[in-house]
Parts: C-alpha cells; structure tokens; sequence
C-alpha cells in the first residue's frame, strides 16, 4: 500500500479537473489527479470544439494559449439556415469584439497535461478502483489502484472532476442532491470526415427534414451533426445515406452543396440538461460534468466546466491564502449562476433549432417565427451572440447577486 498526502486531490483530468489543477498549483497549492484512461486515450478522445471567448481570454492569460492561437481558428460570426436561406449573425460586431475559437478538446486536454506535468503535478493515469472515503470529514481519503499497486491518498479537499458517470455525485448521499433533468427525444449523430471546409463560419441549419450543424476541426478534417432518433445505431446509416441526410438538411435556394470526404468517425451523442445543485458536501466540490450535462447545441460542456474551476479555485486560495471559507461556502450558488445560464442557453438553442416529432404543429410556426425574429431584430440577435460568445466569469456571479438582491 503506498499512502500518499496532498491538499487536493481531484479525480478527472478532463478540463475542469486539469485547469483546477493548474491553477492551485500556480498559486502554491498541491495536488495530485487521479485519472481513470491513458494519456493517449484522453488525448485522442474526440469531444467538444468551441471554446467561448471567456475560456479563450483565460487560456491566454495563464500561458496555454499558444497552440490554440497557432492552430484553432477563429470564428467572428456563425450562419443559422432555415427556409431556404442563410443568415449571418455577426458574434463580434454584435458583442463589441467578442469571438470564439474552433480548437478541438483533445488538443486542449495535450495542452493541459502537457502544463501540468511541467509544473510538476502528479497525475496518476489508468487509475482503477477509485474510492471515495470520509467526504463529510475534514479528513477525506481516495483509495485506488494503479497497475497492481493499492493506494491510499489524504487530502484536505477532494475535488469531484470526473465527468457525469464518475464516482464523485455518487459519494454524496442521494437525499442531499438537488437534481434536475430535461431529456430531449432526439440525439445528434456526430461524424469525422477528410474534406475541407464547406464554409468559412459555423452552420446552424433547422429544417423540416431535422436539424444539422456543420462545424470544422482542422482545414483538412470537419466535424458535422444531423438530428437522430436517440434509440438509433451509427451501424444502420451506409456513408452514402449519412451524405445525403446531411445534404438534404442544408441545401438552401442556391444550390450550394457540402464538400463530402471520407468519413472516419461516427457516433451518437445523446441529448440531455442535467445538473446536481449539490456541488459541494464535507470536502468534496464537484466541479464540470460531475455537476451538470448540457444539450451540445450551444457549445457550453466544456466551457462551463472551465467557469467552475475558475470558481473552484478562487475559492480554494481564499482559503490556503488567507483563511477564508466565504466563496467555499458560497461554491455553490456561485458556480451554479454561470451554470443554469449555460444550460437555459442550450435548451433554449436546442429548442430553436430542432422539431421534434409528436410536438403540437403550432410549435414549428412559433420557431420559425422566433428565427425570423433573430435574423431581423439586433435586439434579438445580440442576446443569442451574448449567450453565445459566453459571459464573463465575473458577469454570470453578478447576475446571481442582482437576482438575489
Ligand atoms: P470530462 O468527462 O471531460 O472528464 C472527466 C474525466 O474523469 C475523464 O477523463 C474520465 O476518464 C475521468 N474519470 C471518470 N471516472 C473516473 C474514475 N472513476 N476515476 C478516475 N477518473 C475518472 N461539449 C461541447 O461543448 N460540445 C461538443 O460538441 C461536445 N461533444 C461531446 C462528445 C462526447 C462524446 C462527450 C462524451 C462529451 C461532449 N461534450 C461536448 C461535452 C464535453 O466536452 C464535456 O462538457 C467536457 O468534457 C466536461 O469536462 P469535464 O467536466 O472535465 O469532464
Ligand atoms: C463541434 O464542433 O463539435 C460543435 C460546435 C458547435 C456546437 C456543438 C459542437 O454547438
């Protein structure tokens, strides 16, 4: 058994459990990460691809921006299709020189480990068995496995960073959570191609036929969504029927057409809001997915889980630094502000842009109304590229306050 002892210890090296580790340590508090998959297989894992431009700005100022501003591409505006026609909303005219970056999570994630290990964090990759011990105390505990070796881990504080199927929500007693879901009746079919661009912006198409997005992960390779059924199987689509579906979703009054290319990856990603307002109990803080899952429509996984370990953080050097427990205490009700503003945008996007089927007729004249709205009133369209771009940290614990007041 080798036992081992750290302020925090954090399970997950997923973006909020790397960037929270980063953080502490740059700001003299120890931690270790405990990480179930490889580092290969994190870094190879093909997730999420905007980052808002909060998340940009924060990337840049603690010095991991560099491959992200060489290889993501930035984006000033995205297009919603519908009707037959394409508009452009134009993120950075709309919210004053805001925009957003392209760059795909797993290079994020080579970004993050990369900068852990060189600030000299332990990160305990392939770990199995992980346990969670003595939350409610101010002496928690993580037992594990690496290879054959048990481990024993005390920390002060255990930081919950591993993802909505991880153990840490679980470690908190049911009747203490607060949960709350939204499931959607359709899911995202997700394919990888070799092909170039079709477009210079983001495409957001809502169409009788379903919704489909067409985003991009390098010049060379893209990444494209249509609307599903959630029960369906990526085996039951030939590549020819995935093309045609796509390009059936998108075509408009002019003819244009998707660059097609050979697909190299398909998956499902299933639709659904959910988040756990308990995201603290004894010494354990959930931070990122642990907490709260969104609908991907409006690109906000990732980047929430960026804002909590911005919280997370803040709180925990208040307290190491000065002896502080405020902003632990108030963890919570802080982080959950930015939080249920990520998850109302993505419902409400997803709404926007998705018939579903069995829903009342009269709800798809009300979407197309609502999207004629936001193509023609700046009012209109400077909430959507607000919410879109994302609020800044300090911004989303505002609101909580005047909500409070
Ligand atoms: P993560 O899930 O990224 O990380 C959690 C980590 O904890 C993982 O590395 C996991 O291996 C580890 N872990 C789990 N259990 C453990 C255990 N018992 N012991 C140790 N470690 C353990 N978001 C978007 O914004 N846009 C998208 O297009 C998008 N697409 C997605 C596609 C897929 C297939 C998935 C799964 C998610 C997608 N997301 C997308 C959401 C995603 O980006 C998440 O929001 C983001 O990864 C959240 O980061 P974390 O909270 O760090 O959790
Ligand atoms: C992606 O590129 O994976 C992506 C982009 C925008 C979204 C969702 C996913 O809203």
């Amino acid at each position: 058994m080798t036992l081992q002892s750290t302020q925090v210890c954090i399970i997950g090296a997923g973006p909020a459990g790397l960037l929270l580790a980063f953080i502490l340590k740059r700001n003299g508090i120890d931690c270790i990460i405990i990480e179930r998959q490889s580092r290969e297989a994190l870094e190879k894992t093909i997730k999420a691809g905007v980052l808002e431009h909060p998340t940009v700005e924060l990337l840049k100022d603690l010095g991991l921006g560099e491959r992200m501003m060489r290889d993501g591409a930035i984006h000033h505006g995205f297009e919603l299709a519908f009707g037959g026609q394409r508009h452009r909303i134009d993120l950075t005219q709309l919210t004053d020189g805001k925009f957003i970056i392209v760059y795909p999570q797993h290079e994020v994630i080579k970004d993050l480990i990369a900068a852990n290990l060189e600030s000299g964090i332990q990160i305990l990759f392939e770990a199995k068995d992980v346990t969670l011990h003595g939350v409610a105390t101010t002496n928690p505990i993580l037992r594990l496995k690496t290879g054959d070796e048990d481990r024993e881990i005390a920390a002060d504080f255990i930081a919950g960073c591993d993802g909505f199927h991880g153990p840490s929500r679980q470690a908190i007693p049911p009747d203490r959570r607060m949960e709350y879901t939204r499931t959607y009746p359709c899911g995202w079919f997700g394919i990888l191609c070799e092909a170039a661009p079709s477009s210079d912006e983001l495409i957001y198409a809502q169409s009788d036929d379903g919704f489909a997005l067409i985003s991009t992960r390098t010049p060379s390779v893209q990444r494209m969504y249509f609307q599903c059924d959630p029960d369906d199987d990526v085996s039951h689509w030939s590549d020819n029927q995935i093309w045609d579906e796509l390009q059936k979703r998108v075509r408009n009054n002019s003819g244009w057409r998707l660059k097609e290319g050979k697909i190299i990856q398909k998956n499902i990603v299933a639709m659904r809001n959910y988040v756990c307002e308990t995201m603290q109990y004894g010494r354990l803080f959930l931070a990122g997915d642990s907490a709260h899952i969104v609908p991907p429509t409006g690109a906000k996984g990732l980047n929430l889980a960026v804002g909590d370990a911005v919280v997370l953080s803040r709180a925990l050097i208040g307290f190491y630094k000065n002896g502080d427990e405020t902003r632990l205490i108030n963890y919570s009700e802080t982080a959950l502000n930015r939080i249920w503003r990520g998850e109302q945008f993505s419902s409400w996007m997803t709404d926007l842009l998705h018939d579903f089927k069995d829903e009342d007729p009269i709800n798809r004249r009300f979407r197309r109304s609502q999207l004629e709205l936001i193509v023609s009133s700046r009012a209109a369209s400077t909430m959507l590229a607000e919410n879109y771009v994302g609020l800044p940290f300090a911004a989303a614990e505002q609101i909580g306050k005047e909500l409070q007041s």
